[in-house]
């Protein structure tokens, strides 16, 4: 993370790892087939016994799930890995299989392996699926940031066609467009610089939308956008932003269903979660439908004890949750991945600090898929949530 005027919190451009992605039909049958006896730990490292995440939310009315991604099933842990989303999921978000970079990483290749291998791994284990994403003016591959006005123009309604009549029957919800907001390009609206908005202007979200929703009709389309949960300038500025963008993308009649919030949670950020709330309720009473869509708590400003730092993690889900999902328009909930050595910001802190002692405990699962004091805290607040 980097800071960029007003206090504005700028990811640093995403990092296209090739290697993550074990991609490709030789390896997909190894994958949906992954022998028990793979992981020392093995199945048993998820307890047994008592109602899991997902059977607690969907007894709510509640769809519950996690990001996944395929190329952790090759790891040594990798049938831990299945288990755990097995017994505690109800649905899967794709995290890298369906982006761009992965799916045309050249102007000639077209790569559904990583994407097909995850549409198996749902079906074998009767979770349902949610695409993450068709169009972000980031995570792409060069050769897409350097196109002109009608090639991108042309791309985005051709990439959203191909990929939704591949995929319709399989993944029946969708975020179409991805953060599209990004305070610091200073464009009109806060919205996100790129080859999309360079060829198009604000009109790429609505189109998107509009080509979405021709190609797969009974698809649920959603926005989703990060960093608006924080009770700080940061937060508030990305909340008017796309409350804004929400009502003039319905005020034009875009085909847009759902909003997502991603509420990737910071030790190092101020929340008001009930003011949170407040602004959730309020996108919902334009209409929309709420999914939260990439929950994690980062804990690098916690103790650094384990357990207290996991219990720390624990508190701020208990107290996100409890706010959040009396809300009836949320429907979804889904973290960003299941354990903390599986997490996008344990991946990014072996890269950057290779030698640290200690290492990001975000999810509800630890490095060996046991149950966390995380577990207990989601668990708890599905249980005390009002039903759907
Ligand atoms: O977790 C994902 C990480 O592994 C990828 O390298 C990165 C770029 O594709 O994307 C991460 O997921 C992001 C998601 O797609 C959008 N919201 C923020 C997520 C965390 O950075």
């Amino acid at each position: 993370m980097r800071r960029s005027g007003a206090g504005m919190t700028r990811p640093a451009p995403c990092e296209i790892d090739r290697r993550r992605l074990l991609a490709g039909a030789a390896s997909l049958l190894a994958a949906v087939a992954l022998p028990a006896e793979r992981t020392a730990a093995g199945v048993a490292a998820v307890p047994a016994g008592g109602l899991s995440l997902g059977e607690l939310a969907a007894a709510k009315g509640l769809l519950f799930g996690a990001s996944f991604a395929t190329h952790e099933l090759d790891k040594p842990y990798g049938a831990s890995y299945a288990a755990t989303y097995a017994r505690e999921a109800r649905m899967v978000t794709s995290e890298l299989e369906l982006k761009l970079y992965t799916m045309r990483p050249k102007a000639t290749a077209l790569d559904f392996g990583p994407a097909d291998r995850l549409v198996l791994f749902a079906r074998e284990h009767g979770l349902a699926l949610h695409g993450h994403n068709l169009i972000w003016n980031d995570a792409l591959p060069d050769w897409i940031r350097r196109l002109g006005p009608d090639e991108a123009a042309f791309l985005m309604d051709t990439h959203i066609t191909t990929v939704l009549e591949r995929y319709r029957a399989d993944i029946p919800t969708w975020d179409v467009v991805n953060e599209p907001i990004a305070p610091w390009d200073r464009l009109p609206g806060n919205l996100r610089g790129g080859v999309f908005y360079a060829a198009l202007g604000e009109g790429y979200i609505a189109e998107s939308f509009r080509v979405a929703r021709r190609v797969a009709p009974q698809a649920r389309l959603f926005l989703n956008e990060a960093q608006t949960e924080s009770d700080d300038e940061n937060g508030a500025v990305f909340r008017a932003s796309l409350l804004a963008l929400a009502k003039r993308l319905k005020a034009e009649g875009a085909p847009v269903d759902g909003i997502g919030l991603e509420c990737h949670l910071d030790s190092r950020r101020p929340y008001d979660f009930p003011r949170f709330a407040a602004f959730v309720e309020e996108l919902a009473a334009e209409g929309f439908e709420i999914a939260i869509s990439e929950l994690d708590v980062n804990d690098v400003a916690f103790p650094a004890d384990p357990a207290e730092r996991d219990r720390k993690v624990a508190d701020v889900y208990r107290r996100f949750l409890a706010a959040v999902l009396p809300v009836k328009a949320v429907r979804r909930l889904t973290l960003w991945q299941i354990a903390d050595h599986t997490s996008w910001m344990y991946y990014d802190d072996v890269r950057l600090h290779p030698k640290a002692l200690r290492r990001p405990r975000p999810l509800p699962f630890d490095e060996r898929f046991r149950r966390k004091a995380a577990w207990s805290a989601i668990a708890e607040a599905l249980d005390a949530m009002p039903p759907r």
